[in-house]
Protein backbone atom coordinates (compact mmCIF):
# COMPACT_ATOMS: atom_id res chain seq x y z
CA UNK A 1 0.00 0.00 0.00
CA UNK A 2 1.85 2.74 -1.41
CA UNK A 3 1.95 6.28 0.00
CA UNK A 4 0.77 7.27 -3.39
CA UNK A 5 -2.57 5.01 -2.36
CA UNK A 6 -3.02 7.22 0.88
CA UNK A 7 -2.87 10.78 -0.93
CA UNK A 8 -5.26 9.44 -3.62
CA UNK A 9 -7.70 8.16 -1.10
CA UNK A 10 -7.05 10.69 2.22
CA UNK A 11 -5.82 13.43 0.31
CA UNK A 12 -6.67 15.96 3.00
CA UNK A 13 -6.31 14.01 5.93
CA UNK A 14 -3.68 15.48 8.50
CA UNK A 15 -1.12 12.98 7.82
CA UNK A 16 0.19 11.83 11.03
CA UNK A 17 2.71 9.00 10.86
CA UNK A 18 3.77 7.81 7.27
CA UNK A 19 4.62 3.91 8.40
CA UNK A 20 2.39 2.27 10.03
CA UNK A 21 -0.25 5.31 8.20
CA UNK A 22 -2.01 7.51 10.72
CA UNK A 23 -4.03 10.32 9.71
CA UNK A 24 -6.87 12.39 11.25
CA UNK A 25 -9.40 14.61 9.77
CA UNK A 26 -9.08 18.23 9.39
CA UNK A 27 -11.35 20.64 10.98
CA UNK A 28 -13.65 21.96 8.61
CA UNK A 29 -14.60 18.52 7.48
CA UNK A 30 -15.22 17.05 11.19
CA UNK A 31 -17.91 19.55 11.12
CA UNK A 32 -19.52 18.79 7.88
CA UNK A 33 -22.30 17.14 9.05
CA UNK A 34 -23.38 14.13 11.32
CA UNK A 35 -22.29 11.55 8.78
CA UNK A 36 -18.23 11.43 7.83
CA UNK A 37 -17.70 11.05 4.24
CA UNK A 38 -15.76 7.61 3.64
CA UNK A 39 -12.74 9.99 2.00
CA UNK A 40 -12.61 12.13 5.82
CA UNK A 41 -12.82 9.46 8.05
CA UNK A 42 -9.85 9.34 10.22
CA UNK A 43 -7.12 6.49 9.82
CA UNK A 44 -5.23 4.20 12.37
CA UNK A 45 -3.52 1.65 11.70
CA UNK A 46 -1.20 -0.26 13.71
CA UNK A 47 1.17 -2.18 10.33
CA UNK A 48 0.95 -2.15 7.03
CA UNK A 49 -2.25 -2.48 4.97
CA UNK A 50 -2.86 -6.35 3.77
CA UNK A 51 -4.48 -7.23 0.42
CA UNK A 52 -6.77 -9.36 0.53
CA UNK A 53 -8.39 -11.66 -2.29
CA UNK A 54 -12.22 -11.35 -1.92
CA UNK A 55 -12.67 -14.51 -2.97
CA UNK A 56 -10.33 -16.40 -1.14
CA UNK A 57 -11.38 -14.89 1.97
CA UNK A 58 -12.72 -17.08 4.70
CA UNK A 59 -13.62 -15.85 8.10
CA UNK A 60 -12.75 -18.85 11.07
CA UNK A 61 -14.97 -18.79 13.95
CA UNK A 62 -13.47 -21.59 16.29
CA UNK A 63 -12.41 -21.63 20.47
CA UNK A 64 -15.37 -21.96 23.18
CA UNK A 65 -17.70 -22.30 19.98
CA UNK A 66 -20.31 -25.42 19.32
CA UNK A 67 -19.38 -26.33 16.05
CA UNK A 68 -16.15 -24.37 14.21
CA UNK A 69 -16.94 -22.87 11.03
CA UNK A 70 -15.25 -20.98 7.89
CA UNK A 71 -17.43 -18.72 5.80
CA UNK A 72 -17.05 -17.27 2.55
CA UNK A 73 -17.61 -13.55 2.05
CA UNK A 74 -20.93 -14.83 0.10
CA UNK A 75 -22.03 -16.66 2.72
CA UNK A 76 -21.83 -13.91 5.53
CA UNK A 77 -23.81 -12.00 2.90
CA UNK A 78 -26.61 -13.67 1.61
CA UNK A 79 -29.72 -12.35 3.43
CA UNK A 80 -31.32 -15.69 3.50
CA UNK A 81 -28.09 -17.09 5.63
CA UNK A 82 -27.77 -14.13 8.38
CA UNK A 83 -30.02 -10.92 8.37
CA UNK A 84 -28.37 -7.86 7.95
CA UNK A 85 -28.47 -4.67 9.56
CA UNK A 86 -27.14 -0.69 9.56
CA UNK A 87 -26.02 0.77 12.11
CA UNK A 88 -24.76 4.58 12.77
CA UNK A 89 -21.49 4.20 14.62
CA UNK A 90 -19.15 6.92 16.08
CA UNK A 91 -15.33 5.55 15.85
CA UNK A 92 -13.49 6.90 18.37
CA UNK A 93 -9.77 6.49 18.83
CA UNK A 94 -9.00 6.29 22.67
CA UNK A 95 -5.95 8.20 21.51
CA UNK A 96 -8.09 11.59 20.29
CA UNK A 97 -6.96 14.83 21.88
CA UNK A 98 -3.82 12.87 22.94
CA UNK A 99 -2.06 16.05 22.38
CA UNK A 100 -2.91 18.14 25.14
CA UNK A 101 -1.97 14.94 27.32
CA UNK A 102 1.65 15.63 25.49
CA UNK A 103 1.65 19.11 26.38
CA UNK A 104 0.92 18.76 30.06
CA UNK A 105 3.97 16.69 31.13
CA UNK A 106 6.27 16.49 28.04
CA UNK A 107 7.80 13.72 27.43
CA UNK A 108 6.21 11.67 30.30
CA UNK A 109 4.01 9.64 28.14
CA UNK A 110 4.16 6.84 26.10
CA UNK A 111 4.41 9.19 22.63
CA UNK A 112 7.46 7.76 21.23
CA UNK A 113 5.16 4.37 20.03
CA UNK A 114 1.71 6.88 19.76
CA UNK A 115 0.54 9.50 17.00
CA UNK A 116 -0.13 12.75 18.54
CA UNK A 117 -3.70 13.14 17.92
CA UNK A 118 -5.61 16.27 17.72
CA UNK A 119 -9.64 16.63 17.57
CA UNK A 120 -9.68 14.90 14.74
CA UNK A 121 -9.32 10.76 15.58
CA UNK A 122 -13.71 10.40 15.44
CA UNK A 123 -15.72 9.87 12.68
CA UNK A 124 -18.99 8.86 12.07
CA UNK A 125 -20.61 6.56 9.17
CA UNK A 126 -23.14 4.09 8.51
CA UNK A 127 -22.13 0.71 8.34
CA UNK A 128 -24.12 -2.29 6.69
CA UNK A 129 -23.01 -5.99 7.73
CA UNK A 130 -24.43 -8.82 10.13
CA UNK A 131 -25.06 -9.08 13.84
CA UNK A 132 -21.76 -11.02 14.92
CA UNK A 133 -24.48 -12.48 17.59
CA UNK A 134 -26.57 -13.98 14.90
CA UNK A 135 -23.38 -15.42 13.13
CA UNK A 136 -22.02 -17.49 16.45
CA UNK A 137 -25.43 -18.83 16.67
CA UNK A 138 -26.47 -19.03 13.11
CA UNK A 139 -23.56 -20.73 11.86
CA UNK A 140 -21.87 -22.18 15.03
CA UNK A 141 -24.95 -23.28 16.84
CA UNK A 142 -23.84 -21.08 19.46
CA UNK A 143 -21.31 -20.56 22.38
CA UNK A 144 -20.36 -22.87 24.59
CA UNK A 145 -20.73 -22.06 28.82
CA UNK A 146 -17.27 -21.30 29.60
CA UNK A 147 -16.97 -18.07 26.72
CA UNK A 148 -16.86 -14.92 28.30
CA UNK A 149 -14.82 -13.11 25.63
CA UNK A 150 -14.85 -13.05 21.77
CA UNK A 151 -11.21 -12.66 20.30
CA UNK A 152 -10.70 -10.71 16.98
CA UNK A 153 -7.69 -11.21 14.73
CA UNK A 154 -6.92 -8.94 12.13
CA UNK A 155 -4.79 -9.83 8.95
CA UNK A 156 -2.31 -7.16 9.70
CA UNK A 157 1.28 -7.83 11.53
CA UNK A 158 2.57 -5.47 14.19
CA UNK A 159 5.70 -5.27 15.44
CA UNK A 160 6.83 -5.38 18.80
CA UNK A 161 9.81 -5.45 21.31
CA UNK A 162 11.17 -7.59 18.29
CA UNK A 163 8.24 -9.88 17.37
CA UNK A 164 5.92 -9.99 14.88
CA UNK A 165 2.03 -10.39 15.96
CA UNK A 166 -1.51 -10.23 14.15
CA UNK A 167 -3.40 -7.44 15.42
CA UNK A 168 -5.55 -9.09 18.37
CA UNK A 169 -8.12 -7.82 20.66
CA UNK A 170 -11.24 -8.82 22.29
CA UNK A 171 -14.69 -7.53 23.86
CA UNK A 172 -16.47 -9.93 26.52
CA UNK A 173 -19.28 -11.69 25.54
CA UNK A 174 -22.16 -9.72 27.02
CA UNK A 175 -21.23 -7.00 24.58
CA UNK A 176 -22.17 -8.86 21.81
CA UNK A 177 -25.09 -10.09 23.15
CA UNK A 178 -26.67 -7.12 21.70
CA UNK A 179 -27.82 -7.45 18.10
CA UNK A 180 -27.04 -4.12 16.84
CA UNK A 181 -23.62 -3.16 18.79
CA UNK A 182 -21.10 -5.78 17.37
CA UNK A 183 -21.71 -6.31 13.11
CA UNK A 184 -19.26 -7.74 11.03
CA UNK A 185 -19.20 -5.25 7.87
CA UNK A 186 -18.60 -4.33 4.71
CA UNK A 187 -20.06 -1.23 3.90
CA UNK A 188 -19.21 2.20 5.28
CA UNK A 189 -21.49 5.05 3.68
CA UNK A 190 -23.37 2.73 1.19
CA UNK A 191 -20.01 2.11 -0.68
CA UNK A 192 -17.80 -1.31 -0.27
CA UNK A 193 -15.77 -1.01 2.85
CA UNK A 194 -12.16 1.02 1.61
CA UNK A 195 -9.22 -1.39 2.15
CA UNK A 196 -8.18 1.20 4.66
CA UNK A 197 -11.08 0.80 6.80
CA UNK A 198 -10.36 -2.47 6.50
CA UNK A 199 -11.52 -4.70 3.48
CA UNK A 200 -13.37 -7.10 3.04
CA UNK A 201 -14.71 -7.38 6.45
CA UNK A 202 -13.85 -5.99 10.19
CA UNK A 203 -15.88 -5.15 13.15
CA UNK A 204 -17.62 -2.61 14.30
CA UNK A 205 -17.92 -2.18 17.81
CA UNK A 206 -20.17 0.41 18.84
CA UNK A 207 -19.68 2.52 21.94
CA UNK A 208 -16.10 0.88 22.80
CA UNK A 209 -12.89 2.76 22.02
CA UNK A 210 -11.88 2.32 18.16
CA UNK A 211 -9.24 -0.32 18.62
CA UNK A 212 -12.20 -3.17 19.60
CA UNK A 213 -13.21 -2.71 15.90
CA UNK A 214 -10.63 -5.00 14.63
CA UNK A 215 -10.21 -4.13 10.39
CA UNK A 216 -9.39 -7.11 8.29
CA UNK A 217 -10.72 -9.65 10.65
CA UNK A 218 -10.12 -13.37 9.73
CA UNK A 219 -10.50 -15.13 12.51
CA UNK A 220 -12.99 -14.90 15.58
CA UNK A 221 -12.24 -17.32 18.00
CA UNK A 222 -14.23 -17.81 21.70
CA UNK A 223 -12.13 -17.60 24.78
CA UNK A 224 -12.41 -17.85 28.65
CA UNK A 225 -10.46 -14.87 28.75
CA UNK A 226 -9.38 -11.63 27.48
CA UNK A 227 -7.16 -12.04 24.23
CA UNK A 228 -3.52 -12.30 24.90
CA UNK A 229 -1.83 -10.73 22.13
CA UNK A 230 0.17 -8.12 22.78
CA UNK A 231 -2.73 -4.95 21.79
CA UNK A 232 -5.36 -6.53 24.21
CA UNK A 233 -2.95 -7.39 27.22
CA UNK A 234 -0.33 -4.08 26.77
CA UNK A 235 -1.87 -1.53 25.04
CA UNK A 236 -5.03 0.43 25.81
CA UNK A 237 -4.37 0.56 29.41
CA UNK A 238 -5.78 2.96 31.91
CA UNK A 239 -3.91 3.68 34.75
CA UNK A 240 -3.52 5.86 37.51
CA UNK A 241 -2.43 9.42 37.43
CA UNK A 242 0.74 8.32 39.49
CA UNK A 243 1.75 5.88 37.08
CA UNK A 244 4.45 7.28 35.12
CA UNK A 245 7.28 5.77 32.62
CA UNK A 246 9.53 4.80 35.52
CA UNK A 247 6.85 2.31 37.40
CA UNK A 248 4.46 1.23 35.31
CA UNK A 249 3.72 -2.43 34.67
CA UNK A 250 0.36 -3.56 32.63
CA UNK A 251 -0.97 -5.43 35.87
CA UNK A 252 -1.52 -1.74 37.33
CA UNK A 253 -3.57 -0.46 34.32
CA UNK A 254 -7.03 -1.61 33.74
CA UNK A 255 -8.50 -2.49 29.87
CA UNK A 256 -9.98 0.67 28.30
CA UNK A 257 -13.60 -0.72 26.44
CA UNK A 258 -15.75 1.77 26.87
CA UNK A 259 -15.40 5.35 25.62
CA UNK A 260 -16.69 8.06 27.97
CA UNK A 261 -17.93 11.29 27.26
CA UNK A 262 -15.54 14.03 26.24
CA UNK A 263 -16.10 16.94 23.39
CA UNK A 264 -14.31 19.05 21.63
CA UNK A 265 -14.54 22.85 20.24
CA UNK A 266 -13.08 22.78 16.82
CA UNK A 267 -14.19 26.71 15.62
CA UNK A 268 -12.86 28.62 16.55
CA UNK A 269 -8.93 27.52 16.52
CA UNK A 270 -6.97 27.35 19.18
CA UNK A 271 -4.78 31.07 19.49
CA UNK A 272 -6.52 33.07 17.34
CA UNK A 273 -7.76 36.48 16.90
CA UNK A 274 -11.62 36.97 16.69
CA UNK A 275 -13.01 40.67 15.82
CA UNK A 276 -16.55 40.30 16.37
CA UNK A 277 -19.76 42.61 17.34
CA UNK A 278 -20.89 41.31 20.49
CA UNK A 279 -21.32 37.57 19.99
CA UNK A 280 -18.82 34.80 18.95
CA UNK A 281 -19.39 31.29 17.41
CA UNK A 282 -18.24 28.16 18.74
CA UNK A 283 -18.81 24.59 17.12
CA UNK A 284 -17.60 21.17 17.73
CA UNK A 285 -18.88 17.95 18.50
CA UNK A 286 -19.85 15.57 21.47
CA UNK A 287 -19.80 12.16 22.32
CA UNK A 288 -20.32 8.93 24.92
CA UNK A 289 -19.83 5.77 24.36
CA UNK A 290 -21.30 2.87 25.63
CA UNK A 291 -24.97 3.49 24.24
CA UNK A 292 -25.22 6.83 26.22
CA UNK A 293 -26.55 9.62 24.06
CA UNK A 294 -25.32 13.14 24.40
CA UNK A 295 -27.80 14.77 26.56
CA UNK A 296 -26.32 18.06 27.35
CA UNK A 297 -23.34 20.21 25.93
CA UNK A 298 -22.41 23.32 27.64
CA UNK A 299 -19.52 25.95 26.88
CA UNK A 300 -18.09 28.31 29.00
CA UNK A 301 -16.26 31.93 27.51
CA UNK A 302 -14.14 31.86 30.78
CA UNK A 303 -12.51 29.22 31.63
CA UNK A 304 -15.37 27.34 33.30
CA UNK A 305 -16.78 29.84 35.63
CA UNK A 306 -20.19 30.64 34.26
CA UNK A 307 -21.42 27.96 31.53
CA UNK A 308 -24.08 28.40 28.62
CA UNK A 309 -26.01 25.15 27.51
CA UNK A 310 -26.28 24.62 23.56
CA UNK A 311 -29.75 24.58 22.21
CA UNK A 312 -31.12 21.84 21.92
CA UNK A 313 -32.10 23.34 18.35
CA UNK A 314 -28.33 23.57 17.41
CA UNK A 315 -27.20 20.15 17.53
CA UNK A 316 -27.52 17.16 15.18
CA UNK A 317 -29.98 14.52 16.59
CA UNK A 318 -29.60 12.49 19.85
CA UNK A 319 -28.56 8.96 19.04
CA UNK A 320 -27.02 5.80 21.03
CA UNK A 321 -23.55 5.33 19.14
CA UNK A 322 -23.29 8.52 17.07
CA UNK A 323 -21.89 12.06 18.09
CA UNK A 324 -23.75 15.02 18.35
CA UNK A 325 -22.39 18.11 16.45
CA UNK A 326 -22.99 21.58 17.88
CA UNK A 327 -22.93 25.16 17.68
CA UNK A 328 -23.47 27.97 19.93
CA UNK A 329 -23.07 32.13 19.83
CA UNK A 330 -22.05 33.23 23.20
CA UNK A 331 -22.73 37.00 24.34
CA UNK A 332 -18.67 38.34 24.49
CA UNK A 333 -18.09 41.98 26.04
CA UNK A 334 -14.38 41.55 26.80
CA UNK A 335 -11.43 41.90 24.91
CA UNK A 336 -7.93 40.28 24.82
CA UNK A 337 -7.32 36.73 25.91
CA UNK A 338 -10.44 34.35 26.32
CA UNK A 339 -10.33 30.71 27.54
CA UNK A 340 -13.34 28.80 26.00
CA UNK A 341 -14.01 25.57 27.25
CA UNK A 342 -16.91 23.10 26.58
CA UNK A 343 -18.02 19.95 28.96
CA UNK A 344 -20.80 17.39 27.94
CA UNK A 345 -23.27 15.92 30.07
CA UNK A 346 -24.21 11.94 28.71
CA UNK A 347 -27.65 10.40 29.41
CA UNK A 348 -25.74 8.48 32.16
CA UNK A 349 -25.75 12.27 34.06
CA UNK A 350 -21.47 11.42 33.58
CA UNK A 351 -19.79 14.59 32.09
CA UNK A 352 -15.93 15.31 31.93
CA UNK A 353 -13.05 15.97 34.23
CA UNK A 354 -12.02 19.59 34.84
CA UNK A 355 -8.06 19.68 33.96
CA UNK A 356 -6.37 17.24 31.58
CA UNK A 357 -4.08 16.87 34.91
CA UNK A 358 -7.33 15.48 36.54
CA UNK A 359 -7.43 12.18 34.35
CA UNK A 360 -4.03 11.86 33.50
CA UNK A 361 -2.89 8.40 32.03
CA UNK A 362 0.59 7.60 30.85
CA UNK A 363 -0.47 5.18 28.41
CA UNK A 364 -1.94 8.66 26.76
CA UNK A 365 -5.61 7.44 26.43
CA UNK A 366 -8.82 8.79 26.93
CA UNK A 367 -7.95 12.82 26.95
CA UNK A 368 -11.58 13.77 28.06
CA UNK A 369 -11.44 16.31 30.30
CA UNK A 370 -12.81 19.54 29.42
CA UNK A 371 -11.32 20.76 26.02
CA UNK A 372 -10.28 24.27 26.50
CA UNK A 373 -8.72 26.74 23.55
CA UNK A 374 -7.69 30.64 23.94
CA UNK A 375 -8.49 32.83 21.60
CA UNK A 376 -7.88 36.47 21.50
CA UNK A 377 -11.55 38.81 21.38
CA UNK A 378 -11.62 42.25 19.27
CA UNK A 379 -15.21 43.82 20.43
N1 LIG B 1 -7.68 -3.35 13.23
C1 LIG B 1 -6.54 -3.88 12.76
N2 LIG B 1 -6.58 -5.08 12.19
N3 LIG B 1 -5.37 -3.21 12.83
C2 LIG B 1 -5.30 -1.96 13.42
O1 LIG B 1 -4.21 -1.37 13.46
N4 LIG B 1 -6.52 -0.17 14.59
C3 LIG B 1 -7.62 0.02 15.53
C4 LIG B 1 -8.95 -0.38 14.90
N5 LIG B 1 -8.86 -1.63 14.23
C5 LIG B 1 -6.49 -1.39 13.93
C6 LIG B 1 -7.68 -2.13 13.79
C7 LIG B 1 -7.73 1.34 16.08
S1 LIG B 1 -6.67 1.73 17.35
C8 LIG B 1 -8.72 2.22 15.69
S2 LIG B 1 -8.92 3.70 16.47
C9 LIG B 1 -9.66 1.87 14.59
O2 LIG B 1 -9.34 0.64 13.99
C10 LIG B 1 -9.64 2.94 13.53
O3 LIG B 1 -10.50 2.61 12.49
P1 LIG B 1 -10.35 3.38 11.10
O4 LIG B 1 -8.92 3.31 10.65
O5 LIG B 1 -11.30 2.70 10.18
O6 LIG B 1 -10.77 4.80 11.34
MO1 LIG C 1 -7.35 3.75 18.26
Amino acid sequence: YSWKTVLKEKPDLIHLLDFPYNGETRRDQLLQGKITDNKYHFVRNHGGVPDIDEDLFRLEIGGLVKSPVSLSLKDLKDPKKFPQCEVTVTLQCSGTRRIEQIREYPGDGDELINAPWGEGAIGTAVYRGVPLKKVLKKACGGILPDCQHLEFIGADTYFKKGDVFNYAVSVPYRKVRANEEVLLAWEMNGKPLPKMHGAPLRLVVAGYIGARSCKWVYQINALAEPSMGPVQAQEYLYYTSQIGKQNAKYSNGFSIQQMPVSSAIISPVDKSIITHDGFIELKGWAYSGGGNWVERVEVSPDGGHVWYAVDQDEMTEKHYHAWRLWKIKLPVDAEGWLEFCVRTWDSSNNTEPTFVRSAWNWDLHVTSSCHRIKVYSVN
